[in-house]
């Protein structure tokens, strides 16, 4: 079975959103197989977030990841990469689609309240890095 990595950034925490956002990939029909809630550190972060190393918004980013705890799950199901990013919206909130995650909850491209992996292969090296 397909698997992807899910993590509730610091906003959706904040904002009283996991039992919402849980709900919506369970009633889509993917499986919640594991799952923590952590304050992540720079180290870990770091790995994550390699390949934006050097990119204007890195910093900004790794601050917002520290500024509160996480949700970090595994999801499965059949092509669940695709569709965790179906739910999420695209990454900037102004052009999610309303119905999705972003484009309901979200205003700023950091605070953008979820991360899926954007492949099988990314699933997998993230996976390995957080569980
Ligand atoms: P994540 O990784 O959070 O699911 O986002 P995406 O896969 O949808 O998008 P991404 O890797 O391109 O961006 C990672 C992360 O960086 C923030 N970001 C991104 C930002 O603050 N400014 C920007 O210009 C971009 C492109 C938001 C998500």
């Amino acid at each position: 079975m397909e698997r992807t990595l899910v993590i509730i950034k610091p906003d959706g925490v904040r904002r009283g959103l996991i039992g919402e956002i849980i709900s919506r990939y369970e009633k889509k029909g993917l499986k919640i197989s594991n799952i923590r809630m952590i304050h992540a550190d720079e180290e870990i972060l770091k790995k994550h977030y390699a390949e934006h190393q050097g990119k204007s918004f890195y910093k900004d980013l790794l601050d917002f990841m520290m500024s509160g705890r996480i949700v970090v799950m595994v999801v499965e199901g059949k092509n669940v990469v695709e569709t965790v990013r179906k739910i999420n919206g695209k990454t900037n909130p102004l052009e999610a689609e309303m119905g999705s995650i972003r484009g309901d909850f979200a205003n700023f491209v950091t605070e953008n309240i979820v991360h899926g992996s954007d492949s099988a292969e990314s699933a997998e090296r993230e996976i390995s890095i957080w569980f």
